[in-house]
């Protein structure tokens, strides 16, 4: 859930990106982090090219004041190996903003499967429901030759219908269209919260 700074009235929340290990996560953030120096990545724990520990970006993003209360919002992301369950669920205790990034790649499919069902389990023993949590797709890696077909992501991961976007994110393609589509339901996130946390008078302030 989101944090209340009251002393800088600002509310603090998390997007948190996850998928199969080797999807592009890092990626994504990384060039997220290019774009605004003055943030510091980290790269916890890592292993060659893979993370073990998750990365964390924290950002202002300066978003438009919500009653008064600046949006702030932090970045961050998952080990996608299946050995890291425990790193994942930690991370994920506080996301409130969940972007799946799926590998488009026809041979990750199981991977994607088993990420996506990974992420449900993990936030069902939270005692969250899965099916209330805020999510965006990321269909990585469309430059792939023989990449899985949209409409068959679309079906596979998400019948919900949650907004997906395709992305290349190593040419940093589709990379600020997903965060964008993640802040828009930060926002919603924040205000569903600030209506539910703060009386409504101070709401309204
Ligand atoms: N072809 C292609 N490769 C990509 C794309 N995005 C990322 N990659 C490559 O895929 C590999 C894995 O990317 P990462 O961002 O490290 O993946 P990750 O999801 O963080 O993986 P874990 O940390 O193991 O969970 C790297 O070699 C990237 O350069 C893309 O859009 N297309
Ligand atoms: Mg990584």
């Amino acid at each position: 859930m989101p944090n209340l700074i009251a002393s800088r009235k600002q509310i603090a929340v998390r997007i948190v990106y996850v998928g199969p290990g080797v999807g592009g996560k890092t990626t994504n953030l990384r060039h997220v982090a290019a774009q605004f120096p003055e943030y510091r990545m980290a790269e916890l724990a890592t292993e060659g090219e893979r993370t073990l520990g998750g990365d964390f970006l924290p950002v202002a993003l300066g978003a438009e004041p919500i009653d008064g209360w600046t949006l702030k919002v932090s970045l961050s992301s998952v080990p996608g190996q299946i050995q890291y369950a425990e790193s994942r669920a930690s991370v994920l205790k506080a996301a409130d903003v969940v972007v799946f990034v799926a590998d488009s790649d026809p041979l990750r499919m199981d991977a994607n499967r088993y990420a996506l069902d990974d992420v449900a389990r993990l936030l069902e023993g939270q005692g969250r429901d899965p099916a209330e949590t805020r999510v965006v797709f990321q269909y990585n890696k469309r430059d792939l030759a023989g990449a899985v077909p949209v409409a068959e992501l679309d079906a596979g991961l998400n019948p919900a219908g949650a907004p997906a976007v395709s992305a290349v994110a190593i040419d940093g393609i589709g990379v600020f269209e997903t965060l964008h589509e993640a802040l828009g339901l930060a926002m919603e996130e924040a205000r569903r919260y600030l209506a539910e946390a703060l009386p409504p008078r101070a709401a309204t302030v």
